[in-house]
């Protein structure tokens, strides 16, 4: 073997080993994490070499691969695992899982990639995979499915779906239909949500008009279908509209799998806004009503997470995104993110925390006068309690 080989191995082997630790990063909402969970490092390192002397006398890198990304998540047998995006250097995506006992450390590869049926001729590319362990007993991978548009003639002008697989166990994967959404001609960003409703499939949607823009596509869609394995969708209805001058305002998507709470269905989803800088993605989070899903029954105002220091720098910069989250049996809850398109970090939180971000923080008041209303509202209040308990210093 060459020596380089255990050189690199070393440097995995102390990456895995390394304990992560919770920032000083204060808000009460969620804590924050030192370490990213899951980035190109932590790829094995006979994914990129070919370990062979004879065919690889300089150990060089044959199948690099340049980024760790957008990942599903779950728990399965005790262990946190994430579907990551993992982006070759030739630019397509791929899944593969990743495992760890403790869900903010410790998170290795298997020894393969996942192998997805490949039943679609034309898809060109495969990422950012929704688990959601559903009710009918599968566990079911979403995700988007990109193929070329054949009726433009523009190099880069392409279509997404959302492909629809399932499993038990993240080895075997079943390839179902594409999903149809009838009155949409693209789809990105779907999830399906983990429990029947009125006895069907319920998906949160994103009706687009192109690949890049969402067009007159409102928002956050929700519809219902009948048979999973060739999954229709008629109507989609807006549960989270984009909005003028909030952080959804160029576009915005379903993230990880709602989370069922005691007073509502907890989701977590990206904000897209436009600046001189470029788009800009933000998470925001707002509840469902437990029963009617496509019904919002908390909608607090503004950002939930935002990418910071270092996260906001990589191949696509001034992004975060997720679409995994864990919620234990106990309450905790560890959301995954990627930043700027290229690695994944964990935020951790609970239940109940979180249902108190939904039902307490204020919704966004509209316009700079109400805001501002709204904040001296608080200060005045606050004023008050630091006079009352001598707090306060004249
Ligand atoms: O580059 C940021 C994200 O862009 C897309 O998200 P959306 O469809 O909302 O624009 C996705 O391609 C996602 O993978 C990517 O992280």
């Amino acid at each position: 073997m060459h020596r380089q080989y255990y050189i690199e191995q070393e440097k995995l082997n102390r990456l895995t080993a390394r304990k992560n630790r919770k920032s000083d990063f204060y808000n009460g909402i969620i804590d924050r994490y030192e370490d990213p969970v899951l980035t190109r490092e932590h790829i094995p390192v006979h994914w990129k070499y070919d370990l062979d002397e004879k065919t690889n006398p300089y150990f060089m890198e044959r199948l690099g691969v340049n980024a760790v990304m957008n990942s599903g998540a779950i728990e399965l047998n005790g262990k946190f695992c994430l579907v990551a995006r993992v982006e070759g250097n030739d630019r397509k995506s791929f899944f593969a899982v990743a495992e760890s006992d403790n869900g903010v450390d410790g998170f290795r590869f298997r020894d393969y990639p996942v192998k997805l049926p490949d039943t679609c001729p034309e898809e060109t590319n495969v990422y950012d995979m929704r688990l959601t362990k559903h009710e009918d007993g599968y566990i079911y991978g979403v995700f988007c499915s990109e193929s070329k548009d054949r009726t433009d003639s523009d190099l880069s002008a392409a279509v997404a779906q959302a492909g629809i697989v399932r499993t038990k166990d993240l080895v075997e994967w079943e390839r179902l239909d594409n999903l149809r959404t009838l009155r949409s001609p693209q789809q990105r960003n779907v999830v399906l949500h983990p429990e029947f409703v009125d006895g069907k499939y319920a998906f949160y949607t994103r009706p687009m008009d192109g690949f890049i823009e969402t067009g007159s596509g409102g928002g956050i869609g929700f519809g219902l279908c009948e048979d999973i394995a060739h999954a229709v969708i008629d109507e989609e209805k807006i549960i989270s509209r984009r909005m003028y001058h909030q952080i959804t305002e160029a576009k915005n998507g379903a993230g990880a799998v709602p989370i069922k709470g005691k007073r509502c269905w907890i989701n977590i989803a990206h904000g897209v806004r436009n600046t001189a800088a470029g788009l800009r993605y933000v998470l925001y989070a707002f509840g469902t009503d437990l029963e009617d899903p496509s019904k919002v029954v908390a909608e607090p105002g503004g950002i939930f997470l935002v990418p910071l220091g270092w996260e906001r720098v990589g191949d696509v910069s001034n992004v975060v995104f997720t679409n995994g989250a864990i919620a234990r049996g106990n309450g905790d809850v560890y959301i995954y993110y990627a930043s700027s398109d290229t690695r994944m970090h964990v935020a951790t939180t609970t239940v109940d925390k979180l249902e108190d971000y939904l039902f307490s923080t204020p919704g966004d008041a509209g316009r700079s006068p109400d805001c501002v209303k709204q904040r001296c509202e608080l200060i005045a209040r606050n004023l008050e309690i630091l006079e009352r308990e001598g707090h306060r210093e004249i």
